[in-house]
C-alpha cells in the first residue's frame, strides 16, 4: 500500500503526478481537491492522474462490514478471507460515477443554501451565498421562470426573494405540471490584485414546502401519499456504474407505474438520477449508507463521528433539491441494542441542525416496543415480510399482521408511518395456482394482501407504500439468493413481471382519487399500456 492509503477502510487517495491531493473516507458522496499547486506545466503538458480505492468495510465503515480469516488450514488456504456484510446488495468496487476537472476564477463561488416558504400568492425564496477567495466581493441575483422571465432580483450574501404567484414544484400525478423550477443566477464580482473577477453559477429552484403532522405528510400544505418504489443503482453490464440510457429507462417506467417517489435505499445515489426527481417530480426519501448498523461496536463514538461526518457530506450535496423532502439516516440498524438510542438522538438532532427545513427518519425492522431509535424520528417507516421471512407460504395471515403492526406503532408514536419496504421474490416466467412463493402469482397476491390493509390505514395515519424493489438486483451470493434478489416488480433488465400491473393499477386509482388531475393525465395517456 501506498502512503496514506489504510488497508482496512472503504477510501479514496488521490495522486496528481505523485503527489498526494486528496483522501476520503466513504463512498456515494462527492469529495473535491484544489490542484493548483502540483499542475505547474505549461498549456497542454500531460498529468498523471492516480486514484486508489478501497471497498473494504469494516465494523466502523458505512456501511459497516468485517473482514473475516479462515484459520483452518486443512480448509483454507493461508491468509485466507472474506469480506461479511450485514446489507442485501454486491459491494461492487471501483470509481461508478463521473469525474470532473474544473477550473474556477480566484475568487468564487463557493456554496448556496436556498430554502423556499410559500402560499399560493406568494413565496418567499431564502438564500445564503458564501464566497471563496475575497472578502469584499459583490453579488446579484436573478432568479428567472421557465420562460425565461426575471421574477425576482436580489444581491448580498444572503437574502430573501418574493415571487408573485408562484409556480410551485408539485409531485408527479399531484399537479399537471409536475417538477416546476425556476433557476438562480448567482453572479459574483470582486477585484483581486487589480483584477476584476467574475464567477457565475446557475441553481434550479423548486419552491415547495414540507410539513409533518401527527397523522400526514403535506407538500404544499396538501396531504402527500407516498405510493412509491425502493431502488438499487443496479443492472447488469455496468453493475452499479452511471448509465443514463437505464436511469431515463428507469424514470419512464416509473412515470408508467405511476409512482410519485423513491427512497434511495440504501446509499446516496448518483446526481444525475436526483437531477432527473427534481425535474420529473418524483418525491425524494433521501438515504445515507447508513445500511447494516448491527453490530454492537457499529455504535460507538467512532462510528457516530463518521455517521455525523456522512450526514453533512450528505446535507451539503442534497439541501437544494426541491426532490428531497425527508432523510433517512439509516435502514434496518438493530435499534432494539440500549446503545441506539444516544447513537440515533445524536444522529437526528445532527441532521435537523443542518437543515431545519425537513423531516428527518430511519427505516426500521425492529419490534415497536423495542426500537430505541423510533423517539427521535418525525415519521414512521416500518419494513415488514410477512408471510415471506415470516409465515412464509401464508398469505392468510397478513391481514392479521400488518393491521397489527400498523395500530401499535401509531399507539405508541401517534407518528404517521410509511411502509417502507414489502415486497417477495418471484422468478420472471415461474407461474403456479394456487399461488407458491417464487411464483408471479404469489407476488402479486403478497401485493394484494398487503394493499387491502394499507387502504383502510391510509385514511388514518399511513402516509406511503414503497414496494421492496422496483427491479431486481445483485447479491452476495447464498442459499436464498437466485442470481440475486429477486423481489423486482421489473427484472434486472427492466421488463415487467406480473406484480407491476397490480402496482399499476393501484397507483394510478390512488392518484386519481387523491388529487385534481386534469381528465387527461391517465395511465392511458402514457406511451406504455
Ligand atoms: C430488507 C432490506 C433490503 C433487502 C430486503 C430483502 O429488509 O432492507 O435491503 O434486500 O429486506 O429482500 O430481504
Amino acid at each position: 500500500h501506498s502512503p496514506g492509503f489504510a488497508a482496512d477502510q472503504l477510501q479514496t487517495v488521490g495522486w496528481v503526478n505523485g503527489v498526494q491531493v486528496v483522501e476520503h473516507e466513504g463512498g456515494h458522496l462527492p469529495f473535491e481537491a484544489d490542484i493548483s499547486s502540483v499542475v505547474q506545466g505549461s498549456p497542454g503538458s500531460l498529468c498523471r492522474i492516480t486514484v486508489a480505492l478501497n471497498n473494504t468495510l469494516s465494523p466502523h465503515t458505512l456501511p459497516p462490514g468485517s473482514i473475516q480469516y479462515m484459520a483452518d488450514k486443512s480448509r483454507y488456504p493461508k491468509n485466507y478471507f472474506v469480506q461479511n456484510t450485514k446489507f442485501d446488495f454486491f459491494n461492487y468496487a471501483g470509481i461508478h460515477r463521473p469525474v470532473v476537472l474544473y477550473t474556477t476564477p480566484a475568487a468564487y463561488i463557493d456554496d448556496i443554501t436556498v430554502t423556499t416558504i410559500s402560499s399560493d400568492s406568494l413565496a418567499r425564496v431564502q438564500y445564503q451565498v458564501s464566497v471563496v477567495g475575497s472578502t469584499d466581493s459583490s453579488l446579484s441575483l436573478s432568479l428567472r421562470d421557465q420562460e425565461g422571465k426575471v421574477v425576482a432580483t436580489g444581491d448580498g450574501p444572503e437574502g430573501e426573494l418574493k415571487v408573485l404567484n408562484p409556480n410551485l414544484w408539485w409531485p408527479y400525478l399531484m399537479h399537471e405540471n409536475p417538477g416546476y423550477l425556476y433557476s438562480l443566477e448567482v453572479r459574483m464580482q470582486a477585484q483581486l490584485d487589480g483584477d476584476l473577477l467574475e464567477d457565475v453559477y446557475t441553481l434550479p429552484v423548486g419552491i415547495r414546502t414540507v410539513h409533518v403532522t401527527s397523522s400526514q405528510f403535506l407538500i404544499n400544505g396538501r396531504p402527500f401519499y407516498f405510493h412509491g418504489v425502493n431502488k438499487h443503482e443496479d443492472a447488469d453490464i455496468r453493475g452499479k456504474g452511471l448509465d443514463w440510457p437505464l436511469i431515463v429507462k428507469d424514470f419512464n417506467l416509473l412515470r408508467w407505474l405511476g409512482a410519485n417517489s423513491f427512497r434511495t435505499s440504501h446509499y446516496p445515489y448518483a446526481e444525475e438520477i436526483m437531477d432527473l426527481c427534481d425535474a420529473y417530480g418524483i418525491a425524494v426519501i433521501d438515504e445515507s449508507p447508513g445500511v447494516g448498523i448491527k453490530l454492537p461496536e457499529s455504535f460507538g463514538n467512532r462510528s457516530l463521528q463518521h455517521h455525523l461526518a456522512v450526514m453533512e457530506e450528505l446535507v451539503r450535496r442534497d439541501k437544494n433539491r426541491p426532490s428531497v423532502v425527508m432523510w433517512s439516516v439509516a435502514n434496518e440498524p438493530a435499534s432494539e441494542l440500549p446503545p441506539a438510542a444516544h447513537y440515533f438522538k445524536t444522529l437526528i438532532a445532527h441532521t435537523k441542525a443542518l437543515d431545519p427545513s425537513r423531516p428527518v427518519t430511519f427505516v426500521t425492522d425492529a419490534n415497536y416496543a423495542l426500537d430505541h431509535g423510533a423517539p427521535y424520528v418525525d415519521v414512521i417507516c416500518v419494513n415488514s415480510y410477512f408471510s415471506w421471512y415470516h409465515d412464509p407460504g401464508h398469505l392468510e395471515v397478513i391481514p392479521l399482521q400488518l393491521t397489527a403492526q400498523f395500530e401499535n406503532w401509531y399507539k405508541t408514536y401517534q407518528k404517521p408511518i410509511i411502509q417502507s419496504e414489502y415486497g417477495a421474490d418471484s422468478v420472471p416466467g415461474l407461474h403456479s395456482d394456487p399461488p407458491v412463493m417464487f411464483s408471479e402469482e404469489y407476488q402479486q397476491a403478497m401485493l394484494r394482501e398487503y394493499h387491502s390493509v394499507l387502504d383502510k390505514k391510509r385514511k388514518e395515519y399511513v402516509v406511503g407504500e414503497l414496494i421492496w424493489n422496483f427491479a431486481d438486483f445483485m447479491t452476495n451470493q447464498g442459499t436464498t439468493r437466485v442470481l440475486g434478489n429477486k423481489k423486482g416488480i421489473f427484472t434486472r433488465q427492466r421488463q415487467p413481471k406480473a406484480a407491476a400491473f397490480v402496482l399499476r393499477d393501484r397507483y394510478w386509482r390512488i392518484a386519481n382519487e387523491s388529487s385534481c388531475l386534469p381528465p387527461a393525465m391517465t395511465s392511458h395517456s402514457l406511451f406504455l399500456k
